[in-house]
């Protein structure tokens, strides 16, 4: 058993000598999912109840409660991570994916999270937004020895608030989150009752690096990234978010890359709600549409899914809604370039001029990719081609989803009379 002085010592003494000599038997297993599919809520199986997340592209890391304790267990490893079908990265995260497992708790749980190190380099985790012991804090080498590789440190604090927080290395960081290592945390309220909502969706924003073709993120980038992503996941790879209309809904954003991101929501005005701060008072709050959010920080907004149809979400940097091959290429807008055109094809055979007529023509065209390259701008709509990459997905309010009923519900069926139209009437003049 842990004594009271090991308990109290936490991670730096209960390195990974002490843990697999005393306490080997009592390390919990370290669930480990393989599909980058969203999975369903996890209801808290004992401790107190509170209303799930959703985790777009991932999943909440079941525990163990144990002598008034949560244990986690997280295990910092290389993994593959499909960002969308046609093309796997290799990243580095938790139990199996990029970004890792959420972790869900309630507020006052005291929390028990064993890290175990499969990298090839020493590393730690830092609780971003999480008060705790300064020892648990997670800076290697400032509050705590690195993680050494193959050894399992242990980390042990109790959530003195609710709200949305996440975890992430302070160890090599700018490899390491280029790598994909990150995750979500959330606190539940110890009432249920507050801050209640019907649904409630999470994600986080990160960026990489990978060249057409490869498969490795280039760590050394600091801001020409290619694929902006929501969860490690770029459209048209990220989950859809099914609402039921009427529903109250959270919608919970970190933001772990290196420029800011404004997340804009169609259809509705929202408030947000909660920063990695803390919940915002309701005297504080003001409606947006879009939502920034800055380097290292998290923001929540609600709303009131009143209107159905598809209404998309996505940042509004147009180029965070492309995918890679969207730099380099010349603005020919206007120019008529078949001339010369026909002269370069006679050198190089399989030269393609675009653009002439804005770019749009690249989302349906078939154009020949390297292996596991995605298109600049891909995905069907009901109506055609979307044009859309990176980080771009849909909110679909539909009425008479059951409560908790996540599957995709399909395109939004319009009434009669209400999309836009050709006007068939005369033409105008000019
Ligand atoms: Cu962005």
């Amino acid at each position: 058993m842990l004594s009271r002085r090991g308990l109290i010592a936490g991670a730096a003494v209960l390195g990974a000598g002490m843990v697999s000599r005393v306490h080997a038997a009592a390390i919990p297993e370290a669930p480990v999912q393989t599909s980058p599919a969203m999975q369903r809520p996890l209801m808290p199986p004992d401790g107190r109840p509170y209303n799930p997340v959703v985790t777009l592209n991932g999943w909440s890391l079941p525990w163990r409660s144990k002598d008034g304790w949560k244990e986690f267990h997280l295990v910092a490893e290389p993994v593959v991570r499909e960002m969308a079908p046609g093309m796997r990265a290799h990243l580095w995260g938790y139990n199996g994916q990029s970004p890792g497992p959420t972790i869900e708790c309630v507020e006052g749980d005291r929390v028990r999270i064993f890290v175990t190190n499969k990298l090839p380099e020493h590393t730690t985790i830092h609780w971003h937004g999480i008060l705790l012991p300064n020892g648990m804090d997670g800076v290697g080498g400032l509050t705590q020895p690195q993680i050494p590789v193959g050894k399992t440190f242990v980390y042990e604090f109790q959530m003195k608030k609710s709200g949305t927080f996440m975890y992430h290395p302070h160890a090599d960081e700018m490899v390491q989150m280029a790598m994909g290592m990150m995750g979500f945390i959330v606190v539940h309220p110890a009432d249920p009752a507050r801050h209640r909502v019907d649904r409630d969706f999470c994600f986080l924003l990160a960026a990489y690096d990978i060249e057409p073709g490869a498969a490795t993120p280039k760590v050394a980038t600091m801001t020409e990234f290619n694929l902006w992503t929501f969860n490690s996941r770029v459209f048209p790879g990220i989950d859809h978010l099914p609402v039921r209309l009427g529903d109250r809904v959270r919608i919970r954003v970190g933001n772990l890359t290196m420029t800011n991101h404004p997340i804009h929501l169609h259809g509705y005005d929202f408030k947000a709600t909660g920063t990695d701060g803390g919940w915002v008072p309701a005297s504080a709050q003001w409606p947006e549409v879009s939502i920034d959010l800055p380097v290292g920080a998290m923001r929540a907004f609600e709303f009131d899914a009143i209107y159905p149809g598809d209404w998309a979400l996505h940042c509004h940097k147009s180029h965070h809604t492309m995918n890679a091959m969207g730099h380099g290429v010349p603005t020919m807008i206007g120019v008529d370039h078949r001339g010369i055109a026909k002269r370069i094809v006679k050198l190089v055979p399989n030269y393609m001029v675009m653009g002439e007529r804005g770019m749009a023509d690249m989302g349906e065209m078939e154009m020949a990719l390297p292996a596991n390259t995605l298109p600049m701008m891909t995905g069907q709509g009901p109506f055609g081609p979307l044009e859309m990459g990176g980080m771009f997905t849909v909110v679909k309010v539909r009425e008479g989803l059951a409560r908790g009923d996540y599957r995709d519900p399909g395109w939004y069926r319009h009434p009669p009379g209400t999309v836009a139209y050709e006007w068939k009437g005369p033409s105008p003049r000019g």
